[in-house]
């Protein structure tokens, strides 16, 4: 925090350069990033962290704000500890005027209140052919929120952002290892998406007019609406404006598409918008072992929701077929909510026997579903559709 306020010109902020030297022993216990062999199953590190961190129950996919506990949570390391009364919020680095905001000082900024659906940007991944071996997510790694916090370009025109600033980087007060570096959970935003007012990026205290719990961020995170979960961080205690692009681990090395299993020169594409994607929640009633589903035969109503970083969803379409023939869903305005998924329904006339339900959304940028996989390296944006199996009986 002091170095910030200190220096004119901040590059990568302390404790993290990529490919900093770590002890061996340390190297030992975190290997770099792989691919699974060949038919290789889920094995017992995914497992552990699948236990850590929970999706979303598709059933609570019926209501427009996730009820407490049944948000997914991402967390890479562990949730640190946090004391309300001594925590401190520091803006420092390229700005006129380096702040230290206790929570009090941030609650007498004005307060809003914006519903927000996030998704992890590894959502999908475990359904990729070969499977990058990490948090190993189905479709269910998304939940929305109302988030009540002060806008982030309130903060940084307190700050006074210098105009040689390009972004501005986040710290948690989380620290771990990933493959092989040490670090403080760290992401950028270009200095316009934090200071842009549409989207408006949130400093959320609150979360569901509630505390935020401590594995979504307690006291304090970051909520920007419109981006894949890597971009809200969480127990956010450092905001540190820098005149070149940030290159710390979670966006210089995690977070890009890379579209080749291999080539350790590809730079890939960071992840930043959420793509589009529809989920519906399972109808009827499952196996409990299979999750396959049980309706009877008649008018089944399908329901879910939708959503897109890239605009509002335009079309929802379901198949009962794999994807051969699709019929529209009645889609819910995005208004007065434009940053948080809309409602969708259909129904569905079932016919004895087997199907696979599938539904796709397509946004108002054109953008759409593949029914294929879009297979990058670390998995990420897997928006390729969710199958739903269905004994119709
Ligand atoms: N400090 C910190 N912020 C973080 C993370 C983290 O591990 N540490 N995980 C990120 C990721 S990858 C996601 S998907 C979201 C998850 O937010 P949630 O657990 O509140 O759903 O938080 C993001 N913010
Ligand atoms: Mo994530």
């Amino acid at each position: 925090m002091e170095r910030a306020r200190d220096q004119a010109s901040v590059q990568v902020p302390a404790g993290e350069q990529v490919g900093e030297p770590v002890p061996e022993q340390v190297r030992e216990v975190s290997a770099p990033g792989r691919i699974a062999a060949p038919g290789e199953d889920i094995g017992p590190e995914e497992l552990a962290l699948a236990a850590r961190n929970h999706g979303l129950p598709l059933e609570a996919l019926r209501y427009d704000v996730t009820p407490p506990g049944l948000h997914y949570v991402l967390v890479h390391y562990d949730i640190p500890a946090a004391d309300a009364a001594r925590w401190s919020l520091s803006v420092g680095g390229l700005v006129r005027t380096p702040l230290s905001l206790d929570l009090a000082a941030l609650r007498a900024f004005p307060a809003v209140t914006h519903r927000v659906t996030m998704e992890c940007a590894g959502n999908g991944r475990a359904r990729l052919t070969p499977r990058p071996v990490s948090q190993p997510w189905l479709v269910e790694a998304v939940g929305t929120a109302d988030w009540t916090g002060v806008p982030l370009r309130l903060v940084l025109a307190a700050a006074g952002v210098q105009r040689d600033a390009v972004e501005a980087v986040f710290t948690g007060a989380d620290h771990g290892i990933e493959r092989g570096v040490e670090q403080d959970y760290r992401r950028s935003l270009p200095v316009a998406a934090a200071t842009g007012d549409d989207p408006e990026v949130l400093i959320a205290y609150a979360m569901n007019g509630l505390p935020l719990p401590p594995q979504h961020g307690f006291p304090l995170r970051l909520v920007v609406p419109g981006w894949y979960g890597m971009a809200h961080v969480k127990w956010l205690r450092e905001i540190t404006l820098v005149d070149t692009p940030f290159t710390g681990f979670q966006q210089a090395v995690a977070y890009r598409y890379r579209r080749s299993a291999d080539d350790p020169d590809d730079p890939g594409e960071p992840v930043t918008l959420i793509a589009p994607r529809a989920l519906m929640v399972p109808p009827g009633f499952p196996d409990f072992m299979t999750r396959t589903r049980v309706v009877r035969p008649g008018p089944v109503p399908l329901e879910g929701r939708a959503w897109s970083g890239h605009g509002a969803v335009a079309r929802v379409e379901v198949s009962a077929d794999g994807g051969r023939s699709w019929a529209r869903a009645e889609v819910a305005p995005p208004q007065p909510h434009r940053w948080a998924w809309q409602a969708w329904s259909c129904v569905w006339p079932a016919a004895p026997g087997r199907h696979t339900l599938t539904v796709r959304a397509t946004d108002t940028e054109g953008r759409t579903q593949p029914l294929e996989q879009p297979w990058n390296r670390g998995g990420f944006g897997n928006n390729m559709v969710q199958q739903v199996p269905v004994m119709c009986c």
